[in-house]
């Protein structure tokens, strides 16, 4: 076993951590990265199957620490593509020299902390041991990828695929009969390209979602001068806004607004695209009237497109209110069902029996299959720590702590491990927000964190019990007075068998997150045990 002592030691190489470790070393500490993959790039690594796109706009979903990285990257597209968004992580990885950093295609096997050292031992399926007195784990909100309990899934003898980790070379799949599994955001972006391709491609939908056209386009010249001029102003409303993204709602009370007015609204906002629909009215995510406007609305646009009515009835969600499942941002999935060569199958109509060795049957019917794609989604934000082997000093495991649903401090630290912090996790805004903003937040914080321990001889940070129960309460009070919590979401751990529910991403808004974080560090940081 080779030795390690280190400051800090990161987990994954996604957005937060390649931040994690670029700040670490502008510190002037040690760090090293640990990356299951070949590569950087996190989820943005993993998710490249066609049509791969973020949801959130290219101008926003980038690092925002450095101007000139910000001027000197181009933005292709409104949206960018996988391929372009794993580019751009690449180059900031090369640009800043992180790589070396970072060791790739290794696994941490178990995290135990010596408490007497005041440091994690972190062990590696490479057979390293790293000494850290720091550990940053940027392992992902939506990076355990859950895998249908299905029977017979063995039994398939085609293709299977998942789209959390879609193979490096694309399978071709041109006159092949293919099933997808899952209409996510994910299944709802892979669906039109595989229909397109697939000899024949049959849907297999357990829950409907609303999805809104990403009204895509490329970045002209002149929109991207006029883009660069407009960053720093973008950037600061976006650090002060409830997102971290520039967009705000519409300011008008739509209750009292005519019909005609709202309309107006609604399709003025529809046509921005996506997940900005989900913004048009301040209150629509809490007030059910206005969702209904919404709701409304956007059941009207499915109806309008797909010209088979039963199909349309099908495609139209029933069991939650608009946004309180992620709005979907498509490129032409709903006309995808007026295709002659696609089938969709309402799996609360008419459930799957069994996978076979040539494809699903149904209680009504067979499907032959060559190829199955699974769009099954993840265990979101509590996954990825559960899965790792971590121990703290008194004996806590993560599992075990959070059998009862996720407890943590400011969403970065848990009670009963010192010295470690997580990223993007449970309790912050992460997954409503803007990642990479988030990101950022988090990490310039815990490295104030850090610095305010060095200077005052501590040598571990542990945060109170009582402290995270005020912030686990205040999580759930702020999401109680919203109708998130009526919804069988992944942010609810509703996906889950067996897994606790509630809701677990901070509601209170991204800015507001930053400020209470800002709040704790100037009050001395109450919330933790510092000791040594
Ligand atoms: P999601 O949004 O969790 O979607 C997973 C889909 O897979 C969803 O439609 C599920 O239906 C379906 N699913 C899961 N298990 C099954 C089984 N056993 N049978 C049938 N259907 C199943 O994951 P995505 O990857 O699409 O998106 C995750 C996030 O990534 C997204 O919100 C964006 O923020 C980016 P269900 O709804 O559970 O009935």
């Amino acid at each position: 076993m080779t030795r390690f002592d280190v400051d800090v030691v990161v987990v994954g190489a996604g957005f937060a951590g390649l931040y994690s470790a670029y700040k670490a070393r502008t510190e002037g500490w040690s760090v090293v990265g640990i990356e299951a993959a070949p590569e950087v790039g996190g989820t943005w690594f993993w998710n490249r199957y066609p049509g791969a796109r973020c949801d959130v706009e290219s101008l926003d979903y980038s690092y925002s620490f450095d101007e000139e990285l910000q001027r000197e990257w181009r933005w292709s597209e409104r949206y960018a593509t996988q391929p372009e968004i794993l580019s751009y992580i690449k180059h900031v990885a090369d640009r800043f020299d992180l790589r070396r950093h970072f060791r790739f295609e290794t696994r941490v096997t178990q995290a135990r902390f010596d408490d007497d050292a005041s440091r994690w031992v972190v062990r590696t399926d490479a057979g390293q041991e790293y000494r850290a007195r720091f550990l940053l784990l940027a392992t992902g909100s939506l990076s355990a990828p859950k895998v249908p309990d299905i029977a017979g899934f063995e039994d398939f003898a085609g293709e299977v695929y998942m789209t959390s980790s879609w193979p490096q070379t694309d399978p071709d799949v041109s006159g092949k009969r293919v099933g997808v599994i899952g209409t996510g955001s994910s299944g709802i972006q892979v669906i039109p390209v595989l229909a397109a391709q697939a000899e024949h491609l049959t849907v297999f939908q357990r829950s409907p979602n609303f999805s809104v056209p990403a009204f895509n386009r490329e970045l002209d010249d002149e929109e991207w001068e006029q883009a660069l001029a407009a960053y720093p102003e973008r950037r600061r409303t976006s650090w002060a806004g409830g997102a971290g993204s520039p967009h705000t709602s519409h300011p008008g009370d739509p209750l009292t607004m005519t019909d005609e007015e709202r309309r107006e609204v609604l399709e003025e906002f529809w046509q921005r695209g996506g997940v900005l629909f989900g913004k048009t009215f301040a209150n629509q995510t809490i007030d059910p009237r206005i969702n209904e406007f919404a709701r409304q609305f956007a059941e009207e646009r499915i109806r309008e497109i797909v010209q088979d009515p039963a199909v349309a009835d099908d495609l139209v969600p029933t069991d939650h209110p608009i946004g309180t499942k992620r709005i979907c941002t498509d490129s032409g999935y709903f006309e995808t069902f007026n295709r002659d060569d696609v089938t969709l199958v309402n799996l609360r109509k008419d459930p799957i029996d069994t996978i076979t060795p040539w494809g699903i049957k149904t209680d009504q019917g067979s499907h032959e299959l060559d190829v199955l794609v699974l769009a099954t989604g993840f265990d979101a934000m509590t996954g990825a720590l559960t899965r790792i082997d971590i121990e703290g000093p008194r004996g806590h495991r993560i599992a075990d702590a959070w059998s009862g649903g996720p407890l943590t401090y400011l969403g970065m630290a848990i009670p009963g491990f010192p010295n470690m912090f997580s990223l993007s996790g449970a309790g912050s805004p992460s997954v409503l927000a803007n990642m990479v903003l988030t990101g950022e937040q988090q990490v310039n914080w815990l490295v104030d964190l850090i610095h305010h321990c060095d200077e005052h001889g501590h040598t571990q940070v542990e945060a109170r019990l009582d402290a995270a129960e005020a912030w686990g309460s205040h999580v759930d009070e702020v999401a109680s007075k919203t109708l998130f919590v009526g919804a069988n979401s992944w942010y609810m751990g509703a996906n889950v068998e067996g897994k606790a529910r509630g809701f677990m991403p901070y509601l209170g808004g991204f800015a507001t997150y930053g400020a209470l974080c800002d709040e704790a560090r100037d009050e001395g940081y109450a919330g933790f045990v510092l000791g040594s």
